[in-house]
């Protein structure tokens, strides 16, 4: 990892909010690429986690490094470019039911927004009859569902179930993401695929709708 990657790893996990936005912008005046920089971050939105569930950060730590990293995606996302320009149709994202978490589906969004879908932002614990509402309302045909706590991935289930109810199934794929979402997660609650971060996600969704 790069000297600015590492700093900018660092200056994230240990909540220097202050740091970060001005370190990001020196780094892409550097000449780093902004995706390398966001990787770094996600690298180290991980070790917040692993100190959270050490007992060595509170809920306060995670509630701020959140805010720090948001601070530092808006900083990042002028220069994020998802490629694949000109691949369209709509897409209906949310963080599933029971889950706040929203940092990485915002990002799965502004990448999808940047490579030429239209994005149909629900928020975050949004029920599934909510998502079949949308997918109905936008004739969208896939759905992207973000799930960041293992307690939750059932609500990946209850989407695919009432898309299935609503005779929708059949012309809507479904794709899901998120630190928890393992094939295993896929294939138990009958997703179509599953992606690792917001550029796989643009892939998925591009091969769907070409
Ligand atoms: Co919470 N949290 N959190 N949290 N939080 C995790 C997820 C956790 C892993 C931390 C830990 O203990 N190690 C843990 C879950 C454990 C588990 O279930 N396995 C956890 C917990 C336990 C909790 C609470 C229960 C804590 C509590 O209250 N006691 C609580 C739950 C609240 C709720 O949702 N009901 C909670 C709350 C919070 C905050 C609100 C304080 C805050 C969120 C702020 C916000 O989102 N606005 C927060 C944070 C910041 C985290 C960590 C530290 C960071 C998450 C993040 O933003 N990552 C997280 C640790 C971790 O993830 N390892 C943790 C950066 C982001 C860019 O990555 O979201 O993974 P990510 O998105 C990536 C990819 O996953 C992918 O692309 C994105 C970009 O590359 N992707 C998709 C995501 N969604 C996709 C959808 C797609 C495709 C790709 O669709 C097709």
């Amino acid at each position: 990892m790069g000297e600015y990657m590492e700093r900018v790893k660092s200056a994230l996990a240990n909540l220097e909010d202050d740091d970060l936005a001005s370190l990001l912008r020196e780094a892409l005046e550097a000449g780093e690429e902004a995706a390398d920089l966001l990787a770094a971050m996600s690298e180290a939105m991980v070790e917040v986690g692993e100190r959270f569930e050490a007992g060595e950060y509170y809920l306060a730590d995670l509630v701020l490094a959140g805010e720090v990293m948001k601070d530092g995606v808006a900083v990042l996302e002028p220069h994020l470019s998802a490629g694949d320009k000109g691949a369209k149709g709509t897409v209906v994202i949310c963080t599933v039911k029971g889950d706040i978490h929203d940092i990485g589906k915002n990002l799965v969004g502004t990448m999808l927004s940047s490579a030429g879908f239209q994005v149909v932002d629900l928020g975050v614990d949004v029920p599934a009859d909510k998502v079949v509402e949308a997918v109905k309302a936008n004739s969208a045909r896939a759905v992207g569902l973000s799930v960041l706590l293992t307690t939750m991935v059932g609500s990946v289930g209850e989407v695919v179930d009432s898309l299935k109810e609503a005779g929708l199934r059949d012309g809507v794929k479904v794709a899901v993401g998120g630190a928890c979402v393992t094939d295993e997660v896929v294939e138990r609650y009958g997703a179509d695929a599953m992606g690792r971060d917001a550029v796989e996600a643009v892939r998925i969704f591009s091969g769907w709708m070409e």
